[in-house]
């Protein structure tokens, strides 16, 4: 039985440069897990339930739980003091923290504190996803600049899904591992070592509400996941549940590609580049899967805003390339 921090403190030594700051920011995420995890269980329960009648950057209806959460992991990473900013979610401009000790932080956070929260009143489950930068400025206070780096510049990517029970799944770059949280002595231990994609991939998810304003591209692939084919495992079992840590950590263990297009009416699609699209598409690459924006790698793209959105695509390396010679053949323009 190895713990949350017992594996990170060991991954630490791998890396003779370390000097124990990434651990220690790990660990602070892993800690406003826990106070999250604590108040997701309980939300029918402790009125968290409902709007609290403010709406966040996105336009949409902030939840009492995603501003709980969003709280709770700035609190977190505040004290740590080894990040010195954060791009949320929940927040139109970075979080740069100005007391000295966050100053001289060595890494910026991007972080979605609560992702699929329109899914709490059914109980269905929710996550938080969050990657890891090193900063670019050198001293004073965090800047955007040190958030809008290429997602080949993440140094840890990872996602919390408080479902039927509360996982922490991340990688720094060798594999990713994922950690079982033990609510009767509040640790999270390491139960799913070495996360690979299943070769076989078995399962589609996608919103099919929005295929009429799909590209040509992806409505051929709708046809190609419904198609007859045992060799191939089609047609595709559909699975959507509309909470993207769910879909997508449900794919990673069963064999699926996740889908996001862009739209005719939204060519970006729906999905957040920064605390969305570039940790979930590092998991997948650690995976040994891939994640594609339908012309190339997710984590290539050079961000311009904190907010932005992108298409994306992420399973299996064979689905992922799949998705990409349909948007090569039917829609090469889409979204240029
Ligand atoms: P749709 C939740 O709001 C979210 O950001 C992701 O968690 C999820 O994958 C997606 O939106 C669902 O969007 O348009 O299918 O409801």
């Amino acid at each position: 039985m190895k713990t949350l921090t017992e594996f990170i403190i060991e991954e630490q030594a791998k890396y003779p440069s370390a000097s124990g700051n990434l651990t220690r920011l790990l660990n602070d995420l892993g800690i406003a897990a826990k106070f999250v995890n604590r108040e997701v269980n309980r939300a029918g329960l402790t009125n968290v339930m409902g709007y609290n009648d403010e709406v966040n950057v996105q336009g949409e209806a902030q939840k009492k739980l995603d501003v709980y959460a969003n709280e709770q992991f700035i609190a977190a990473l505040r004290s740590g003091g080894e990040c010195c900013a954060i791009a949320s979610e929940e927040d139109e401009k970075i979080i740069a923290f100005d007391n000295d000790v966050s100053q001289s932080g060595k890494y910026v956070v991007a972080i979605d504190p609560l992702d699929g929260s329109s899914n709490i009143e059914s109980n269905v489950s929710i996550g938080t996803v969050f990657s890891v930068y090193r900063r670019l400025s050198m001293v004073g206070k965090g800047r955007v600049e040190d958030l809008l780096q290429k997602g080949t510049e993440i140094v840890a990517a990872g996602y919390i899904i408080y479902g039927s029970s509360t996982m922490l799944v991340y990688t720094t770059g060798r594999g990713v591992n994922g950690f079982t949280l033990d609510p009767s002595v509040g640790l999270f231990i390491r139960s799913h070592p070495d996360m690979k994609y299943p070769e076989a991939g078995t399962i589609y998810s996608i919103n099919e509400s929005n295929s009429i304003y799909f590209p040509e591209a992806i409505r051929e692939y709708l046809k190609y996941c419904h198609a007859d084919d045992p060799e191939t495992n089609r047609p595709y079992i559909t699975r959507y549940i509309g909470s993207m840590v769910a879909d997508f950590h449900r794919n990673l263990i069963k064999g699926g590609i996740f889908l996001y297009p862009g739209t005719m009416k939204n060519p970006s699609g729906k999905l957040r580049l920064l605390y969305e699209c570039n940790p979930m598409a590092f998991i997948a690459e650690q995976a040994g899967g891939k994640a594609s924006h339908g012309f190339g790698r997710i984590l290539e793209i050079q961000p311009t805003d904190i907010h932005q959105r992108s298409p994306f695509f992420a399973g299996p390396t064979y689905m992922v390339e799949k998705i990409e010679e349909y948007m090569k053949e039917f829609s090469p323009d889409f979204g240029k």
